[in-house]
């Protein structure tokens, strides 16, 4: 968390292989809607306010065919929960994720426990054998060897999209401290909002499912 006049910021992160649906779970989120169409990233910020709790979410939209990294490692240190995604229909894609789980490790060393969840996007297609040992091999690997939390999301449908998120902000914001509603613990105190950091603005409107409003 970063505390900044009176407002919280929370930063989350998406990583993962190109493709695996990065953007469409975040816009899915935010707009409650999909995109078929397929453009890649190259690295977004999405921010939002949560009104009641004067909460300023940031959301990094990464670009999985993009290797900055450098910027990746940068992002990392500063995110307070992250999202791994992949694809289980594509091989590889589980691949990627253990190399970045690597990455997320080297760049926050000394931390006992990283604030990162397991994603396996595009539920709403069916597995194919082989799609199901990889998805099988991924929850697997998640929940007992790295003690993740593990999601099977689809952008496209909606599915569990929102206890992805609900996740996230769980593990970015310690309850008891929510409960509390000050003296939030500022892990890595930054300053937000900085003019240098690009963002998208989106309108109101699309944000009114969530009861946000944009900042
Ligand atoms: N069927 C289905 N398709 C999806 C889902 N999520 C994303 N897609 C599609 O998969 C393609 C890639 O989705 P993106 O969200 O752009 O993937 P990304 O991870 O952001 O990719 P990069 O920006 O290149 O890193 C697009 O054509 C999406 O419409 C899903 O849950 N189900
Ligand atoms: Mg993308």
């Amino acid at each position: 968390m970063h505390h900044q006049a009176n407002t919280f910021a929370l930063r989350l992160a998406f990583f993962g292989p190109a493709g695996a649906g990065k953007t469409a779970l975040i816009r899915r989120y935010l707009r409650g809607s999909f995109e078929a169409q397929y453009e890649s990233t190259v690295e977004d910020f999405y921010s939002l306010d949560r009104v009641p709790a004067e909460l300023r979410v940031e959301i990094l939209d990464s670009g999985g065919g993009h290797s900055f990294p450098a910027m990746r490692r940068l992002a990392m240190q500063r995110s307070d929960a992250v999202a791994l995604v992949f694809s289980p229909h594509e091989q590889d894609s589980f691949e990627v994720l253990r190399w970045l789980r690597q990455e997320l490790l080297e760049a926050r060393t000394g931390e006992s426990k990283l604030p990162f969840v397991v994603v396996a996007n595009k539920s709403d297609t069916p597995l194919n054998d082989e799609s199901m040992i990889i998805a099988q091999t991924a929850q697997d690997t998640a929940v007992s060897e790295w003690g993740s939390q593990f999601f099977e999301t689809s952008a496209l449908s909606g599915d569990k999209v929102a206890e992805l998120f609900a996740a996230l902000f769980r593990l970015g914001v310690p309850p008891a401290t929510m409960e509390q509603g000050s003296q939030l613990p500022a892990r890595r105190v930054q300053r937000t909002g900085s003019a240098d950091e690009p963002r998208h603005k989106m309108p109101v409107s699309e944000h009114k499912r969530h009861s946000c409003v944009v900042s």
